[in-house]
């Protein structure tokens, strides 16, 4: 049994999804509302002691940090692979979606908008200029690195662990108002994945916990 504790809008759950999505496994989704602090709860941290979501049981285990979580998961169930076989190819899924996951989501994370916001007196308007500026300094040579490699309409042949960690970032990144005009090959990417009902079924347009959609 799968399940996923995560916040529909989360990016990082969002990743989980995907990657569940991905390699057909059957999941449950449990809600953890962000906005009242339920990953900050005890009975939350003492299954997660970051006190951040997603946090990934299997088996009556927890799992917690995405990027472990998905990896481990492509180890234990070998089945739809989401990063490639070759080792070259590997290494470039690995690049692309470690610079979203270590560069990107960190200064972009709820707690540090709102230590922007109350500790700083940052209005939403100047923290949106915070937001595009970090997406920028990511996406740039990511869009610069998808020319170089002649990428297609996904990165491989099939959607992987690139695309689990850049959807997630680009559907945050059009909630901030980023201006993806000059990047086609990102555009490319992502029109390609939202057409697939893997992707469908895992965006925050569909998630229970969605307050627009319940
Ligand atoms: N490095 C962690 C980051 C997890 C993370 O920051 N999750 C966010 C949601 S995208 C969260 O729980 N934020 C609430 C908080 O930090 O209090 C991971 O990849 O799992």
């Amino acid at each position: 049994m799968i399940r996923l504790h995560g916040y529909y809008r989360s990016s990082t759950s969002y990743r989980l999804r995907i990657a569940l999505e991905l390699k057909g496994l059957e999941y449950e989704c449990v809600p953890v509302n962000l906005l009242k602090s339920e990953q900050k709860g005890k009975d939350f941290t003492n299954r997660n002691p970051f006190g951040t979501v997603p946090l990934l049981e299997v088996d009556g285990k927890n799992y917690v940090q995405s990027m472990a979580q998905i990896e481990w998961l492509d180890e234990a169930y070998a089945e739809r692979a989401l990063l490639p076989s070759d080792i070259q190819d590997r290494y470039v899924a690995r690049e692309l979606a470690y610079a979203i996951a270590t560069e990107l989501h960190a200064p972009l994370n709820l707690p540090v908008l709102k230590y922007l916001a109350n500790e700083y007196g940052k209005s939403q308007d100047e923290i949106g200029v915070w937001y595009r500026h970090w997406l920028a300094r990511t996406l740039d040579p990511i869009e610069a690195r998808l020319a170089q490699l002649g990428t297609g309409d996904l990165l491989f042949d099939r959607p992987g662990f690139f695309e689990v960690c850049l959807l997630p970032q680009v559907y945050n990144a059009r909630r901030f108002g980023f201006d993806f005009g000059d990047k086609p090959h990102i555009t490319r990417i992502e029109s390609a994945c939202l057409a697939l009902p893997e992707f469908q079924r895992a965006h925050p347009d569909n998630q229970p916990d969605n307050p627009e959609r319940t």
